[in-house]
């Protein structure tokens, strides 16, 4: 806290980020500016209401802001070289975001809160939406945030809160990282630490796969656990580590976690110690699988009891937008995968559903959108082995549409999502199950994933004339 008195603060962007930021410095009496180069994006007279210490800029970056200030807190969001602003920031500036300046003042308290931190490519909001459920289970004052929508420092109660807000402060944060927000990372001191998975995204950003994965290895460096993934090298901890637990799909050695079969039967296990059978948990799938033997991974490390939590499994019904049944009509599923905004979760969700169908259904996928830069070419073997018809639409509709070829998938390219289901519609029979799962953020044509499964869902019940049932 000190470090921040008397210094030129420059929070960049005005967006959930940046107004927690702002929340925070104004609570602590701090004045700061505030810029964002879009229009429109805040409401003027309502920013100076509720921040009488602050300045707010909007429509253009300030070189003048940006060149005087201290310190900037960056949102995660806002790429600093792309925009062409980072050679304006002078040289002993300190550039952070909002979960390093979090993790600086939490380490600097007498009575830190514990932190359990989540990165990976895919199945992050899923793992710390289960560890959240699991910790409620457990009776663990335990809460979420970062990159799952609820910024850190709206977590942390301020130096001058009352003894009952500070008796309300979470035992546990559950944190969700972006290697956006990872970027800018080096004091996160977390009690156990998981980078799930590394496949192609954000490469727009980040340029190449090294670089990414060398940014969402930032995660482990002072954690006490790291928890990483042994189907996926690119996980294990490119540092030294004081503890390192692993989790994966075959069976565990002593210390770590995975996969048992009892009679052909799949059973997460820990060790020698078989915990539950995959077949009475709700979430399909092989990557499932993982996600929850990561979750028990890290609530080990928390000293949560394995039973215990093995047992409140069972009562996690996953998370909206991935992988859910929206609607089942004339013995046709219907799925809504719209948060596979990469490649690599649309294979995920391929090979899952894959697992569970009969040999005689078929399955058709709507993909495309905006494919921020991928490689699609890992889809080509799954469009082979697991897809009957491919439906694409989007700005990189087209290049998805490329994997199809000299396979046996029968591709088709639409303008739009309703086209695409109306044409799904009547390529079906009975057995068959529609995905919606894009390998594609939905920029191109929605505001975000959400929108574009709400409009998917719309859509599909307009089509199929049926109720919506949920998984
Ligand atoms: N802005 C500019 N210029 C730019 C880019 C952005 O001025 O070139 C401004 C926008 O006008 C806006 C603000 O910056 O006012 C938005 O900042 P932001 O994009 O960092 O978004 P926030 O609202 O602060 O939300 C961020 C995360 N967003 C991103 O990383 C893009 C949210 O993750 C996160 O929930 C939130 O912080 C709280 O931690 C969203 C996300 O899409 C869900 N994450 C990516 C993903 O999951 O793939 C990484
Ligand atoms: P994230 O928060 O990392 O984007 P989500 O849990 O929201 O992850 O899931 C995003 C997409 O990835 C969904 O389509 C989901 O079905 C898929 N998915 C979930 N877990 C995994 C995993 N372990 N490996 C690959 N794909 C996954």
């Amino acid at each position: 806290l000190t470090e921040l008195k008397g210094k030129n603060i420059l929070v960049l962007g005005a967006g959930l980020t940046g107004l927690s930021c702002a929340k925070y410095l104004h609570g602590l009496g701090l004045s700061f500016t505030v810029n964002d180069s879009r229009d429109n994006v805040i409401e003027t007279s309502k920013f100076t209401a509720q921040f009488i210490n602050a300045k707010l800029i909007t429509g253009q970056w300030c070189q003048q802001a940006i060149s005087h200030a201290d310190l900037i807190l960056v949102s995660p969001g806002i790429d600093l070289v792309a925009n062409g602003i980072s050679v304006w920031v002078n040289n002993d500036c300190q550039v952070i975001g909002d979960v390093e300046l979090f993790c600086k003042i939490n380490n600097a308290r007498i009575n830190p809160v514990s932190i359990l931190a989540v990165t990976g490519s895919n199945g992050k909001s899923t793992v710390v939406s289960l560890l959240a459920y699991i910790a409620k289970t457990l009776g663990v004052n335990a809460q979420l945030g970062g990159n799952i929508g609820l910024p850190v420092l709206d977590l942390l109660q301020l130096e001058n809160a009352t003894s009952a807000e500070l008796a309300n402060q979470p035992e546990m944060l559950i944190l969700e990282l972006s290697s956006f927000q990872l970027e800018t990372l080096n004091s996160m001191k977390a009690i156990a630490a998981t980078m799930l998975n590394l496949s192609d995204d954000h490469l727009d950003r980040h340029l190449t796969m090294d670089n990414y994965q060398a940014i969402k290895q930032r995660i482990y460096p002072q954690a006490e656990a790291a928890v990483y993934n042994r189907d996926d090298k690119a996980t294990s901890p490119t540092s030294s580590v004081e503890n390192a637990i692993s989790f994966g799909s075959d069976t565990p050695a002593k210390g770590h976690f995975g996969i048992h079969y009892i009679n052909g039967k799949a059973h997460l296990a820990f060790g020698e110690q078989t915990l539950i059978s995959l077949a009475e948990l709700p979430l399909a799938g092989m990557h499932n699988a993982l996600n929850y033997l990561a979750a028990l991974a890290l609530g080990y490390s928390a000293g949560w009891s394995l039973s215990a939590m093995s047992e409140s499994l069972t009562g996690f019904a996953g998370l909206a937008h991935r992988c859910q049944r929206i609607a089942t009509a004339d013995e046709v599923q219907w799925i809504n995968d719209s948060k596979a905004t990469n490649v690599g979760a649309t294979i995920a969700a391929i090979k899952g559903l894959a697992s569970t169908k009969s040999t005689t259904s078929r399955l058709i996928l709507i993909a495309g959108g905006e494919g921020k830069g991928a490689d699609f070419t890992p889809l080509h073997q799954v469009f082979e082995n697991h897809v009957s018809s491919l439906i694409t639409f989007g700005k990189d509709g087209n290049a998805i549409a490329l994997q199809s070829e000299k396979t046996s998938t029968t591709a088709y390219e639409v303008t739009t999502l309703h086209e695409a289901v109306k044409l799904a519609n009547s390529l079906v029979s009975s057995g068959d199950i529609v995905l919606l799962s894009p390998a594609c953020a939905s920029l191109d044509m929605y505001k975000n994933y959400i929108a574009r499964g709400e409009h998917f869902i719309d859509l599909v019940q307009d089509t199929v004339h049926t109720t919506r049932e949920s998984i």
